[in-house]
């Protein structure tokens, strides 16, 4: 006999099936997605909605419909902290301490001093959470559950971190740069969120101190008064509200290194090393995998047949630069040369379009790949590991020919 209960199962079970057949079947449909897609639209104070993933402390990503544009508006830019307590900070009282045991001097700067005491500089640059997409992991893993939103591109205004090193005579025998913020744990258990980059990093004449996002000072929660920017490299290191920096002659020691933002070695196509705080089996995370995002159609449009259509999305690396991209209509059987977009430096999301006409009637996958100046390409299954970190397989988007 079947009882109302295996019935209620049985008909749900139908009807997930239908729905997941109805669409096609996106990599992206499978279930770690319910949790990626669990967010609801919520405005910090001086942004506008956003995705949360987490209150305290604030963890907001993108939604999909402002990738649209190649510079993600400062008010929609996602927003990532580890520690609950983030200060407003004054800038008239606001000072930026470097020194450190590899500097000659010890300097306090205002927010004029970095405005006015040295050259500025200025480039585009896509800031993206290590662990972007990590709702989309399968098996699932823990940490935040973010969709593809925990990224964003922006045009960087500041001051060459170099020029402001070199003010603080740093010495030969530098190994690490360290960065600390203004942000604290409420209660001490959780270590302060400390950081370091490679001396070669820091010294690149594209690592800066921003001022400036887009033509505006930096919003409260994307760290006004000031940031560090390391174009290239994931957004861990990217300290923000950054209060002081300190060049050190020895590798930093801090959880935030040497515990969390590791992977294994030679399990990414990685190329820029971090070798002072390598050991024999993992590294710290480097540079950004390359990838992209289809913006349009979005997942589950219908397109009339024998209609053309646009399909459109953004592409970028870790600074080797985008070469290409390909897309596929027919689930990645067959690949197609797309058209890229204006170029904004290497840093920078770059804009592509791919224009096809649909057939007849039916369900169809659209996927895209994009390849850098190194040679690397998407990979068509995710590099699996269990911080969830560079996300970068290649994306399904299911639409209906009807
Ligand atoms: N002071 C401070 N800076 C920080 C962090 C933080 O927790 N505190 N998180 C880092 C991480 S992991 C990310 S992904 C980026 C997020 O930058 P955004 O909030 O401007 O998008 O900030 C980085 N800088
Ligand atoms: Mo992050």
């Amino acid at each position: 006999m079947t009882t109302r209960r295996t019935l209620l199962h049985a008909t749900a079970q139908g009807l997930t099936l239908a729905a997941t057949s109805l669409l096609g079947r996106s990599a992206w449909a499978d279930l770690p997605r319910g949790a990626a897609d669990a967010a609801a639209l919520d405005t910090l104070p001086g942004k506008k909605a956003l995705l949360r993933r987490s209150f305290r402390p604030p963890n907001y990503e993108t939604p999909p419909e402002y990738f649209n544009d190649v510079i993600t508006p400062n008010e929609r830019f996602f927003v990532r902290w580890h520690l609950a307590s983030i200060p407003q900070i004054d800038a008239r009282t606001w000072r930026l301490a470097v020194g450190g045991d590899a500097a000659t001097q010890e300097l306090q700067l205002s927010l004029d001093q970095l405005k006015h005491d040295f050259e500025p500089a200025e480039l585009v640059a896509v800031c993206q959470c290590s662990g972007n997409r990590r709702g989309f992991s399968d098996p699932h893993v823990p940490g935040v559950q973010w969709g593809a939103g925990a990224m964003g591109n922006a045009r960087w205004k500041g001051v060459r971190l170099k020029d402001i090193l070199a003010r603080a005579g740093i010495r030969k025998d530098t190994v690490e740069v360290a960065f600390n913020g203004a942000d604290r744990a409420p209660l001490d258990v959780t270590p302060a969120f400390v950081k370091s980059i490679p001396a070669w990093k820091a010294m690149d004449e594209n690592t800066l101190v921003a001022y400036e996002m887009s033509g505006a000072p930096l919003p409260h929660w994307n760290g006004f008064p000031a940031r560090i920017v390391v174009p290239g490299w994931t957004a861990t290191y990217w300290m923000k509200q950054v209060s002081v920096i300190r060049a050190l002659a020895q590798p930093l020691t801090s959880y935030w290194m040497n515990t969390a933002y590791r992977m294994p070695k030679g399990k990414f196509p990685v190329v820029d090393r971090f070798v002072s705080q390598e050991s024999e089996t993992s590294t710290p995370i480097t540079e950004i995998l390359v990838n992209s995002l289809i913006t349009q159609p979005v997942d589950g449009a219908r397109l009339a047949p024998e209609m053309p259509v646009v399909v459109a999305g953004l592409a970028w690396d870790g600074g080797a630069g985008v070469r290409r991209i390909e897309v596929s209509t027919d689930g990645g059987r067959t690949w197609n040369t797309g058209e890229l977009g204006t170029d904004l430096g290497r840093f920078s999301f770059r804009p592509w379009t791919f224009s096809f006409t649909p057939g007849a009637p039916r369900h169809q996958l659209i996927m895209a790949r994009a390849s850098n100046a190194q040679g690397t390409t998407q990979p068509s299954e995710l590099i699996f590991n269990p911080p969830g970190y560079h996300n970068n397989v290649v994306q399904k988007i299911a639409v209906e020919i009807a």
